[in-house]
């Protein structure tokens, strides 16, 4: 009996020792970093807002690239394709519920809510200096009354933070989450960032700009992978969703598993790079669900499908945390 009992408990400890190795990296990890001068007046404002939309769910959502400098002078660094289209646009339509209130934590200069509508504005505006007037063209006003118009409404349900370096977003996203912890299971975490799973850390990293006279060779250290403990300890009862990309079509799938299995949490949004913008994969425990539309719709946007359907997922997590939290009494 005795040697049953322990043999079930050597897994547990182990498991949890190696949670604790994992817990203790990632702190080192954050301790070499040097912190945002913003972090702070971030989390008031975003603490501020939270109080300001007490009567809706929160979510947040992560978008763009990530930098990684390579030297503490910053003149070089390593970036990555995304434009932030998926995470602007799908502000947009969680907005459509008016359940929401949006955290929109995104990479600097990447796209905004709404700004995607504006493009080509220039060309549909004439300056008449007679009358100090700026017209706009007949063609675009209905379509930019419309969009001004949802901008006025929803202006106080969106909070825009920005980052540029990986190591700002880390930092922000952990302050973040700290915050959001209370509101439990109405936090959704909506992580479309494409986030560099490489850095070099500031002791290995040149002070000032690497100088050209001659071939270079950096070496890169492997991001501590903080989704675990974000989805265990960060924010343990919120709805997170996060995002897998591939370049290859036949791994998606494993590797959206794989991440399910390695972190805990709900739901991973699977996308190869060129297919991402007609066709994901809703990947949970049990299920893969795929939403995909015609590429050559001008209509639809595939966000409108995944925020409808993100959204119909978390009123059930929210439920069941509600009967869980009543047996629990
Ligand atoms: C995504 O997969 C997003 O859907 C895209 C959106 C970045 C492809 P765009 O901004 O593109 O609209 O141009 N985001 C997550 C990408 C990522 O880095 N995921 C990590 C990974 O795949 C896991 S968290 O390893």
């Amino acid at each position: 009996m005795a040697n049953s009992s322990n043999n079930n408990v050597k897994p547990i400890l182990q498991q949890q020792s190696s949670i604790i190795d994992e817990l203790d990296k990632i702190e080192k990890f954050f301790q070499q970093l040097q912190k945002p001068k913003n972090l702070y007046e971030i989390r008031d404002r975003a603490h501020r807002f939270c109080q300001q939309n007490l009567d809706r769910k929160i979510v947040l959502i992560t978008s763009g690239g990530t930098t990684v400098p390579m030297e503490h002078n910053t003149v070089r660094f390593i970036d990555n394709f995304s434009a932030g289209t998926r995470g602007s646009a799908s502000v947009e339509y969680f907005f459509d519920t008016n359940k929401y209130a949006v955290i929109f934590l995104y990479r600097q200069k990447s796209l905004e809510p709404f700004s995607r509508h504006f493009d080509g504005l220039l060309s549909n505006l004439k300056y008449d200096p007679t009358n100090d007037r700026i017209e706009v063209s007949e063609k675009i006003r209905p379509k930019l009354v419309q969009i001004l118009t949802k901008m006025n409404e929803t202006s106080n349900r969106l909070l825009k933070i920005t980052f540029t370096t990986l190591s700002e977003y880390l930092f922000i996203l952990r302050e973040l989450t700290a915050l959001l912890k209370p509101y439990e299971s109405r936090v959704m975490l909506y992580l479309a960032a494409a986030v560099s799973d490489f850095y070099i850390p500031p002791d290995n990293m040149a002070v000032h700009k690497i100088h050209s006279n001659g071939p270079l060779r950096l070496h890169f250290e492997m991001v501590p992978k903080i989704l675990r403990p974000l989805v265990k300890f960060w924010v343990p009862d919120a709805f997170v969703i996060s995002f897998k990309l591939e370049t290859e079509a036949e791994i998606l799938l494993e590797k959206a598993r794989e991440a399910l299995n390695r972190y805990g949490h709900k739901l991973v949004i699977a996308n190869e790079l060129n297919t991402r913008k007609w066709k994901v994969i809703l990947v949970t425990a049990d299920e893969s669900e795929e939403i995909e539309i015609d590429p050559n719709s001008n209509q639809l946007e595939i966000e409108q499908l995944i925020v409808a359907n993100v959204i119909r997922r978390h009123e059930k997590f929210i439920d069941n945390h509600r009967e869980q939290n009543s047996l629990k009494k």
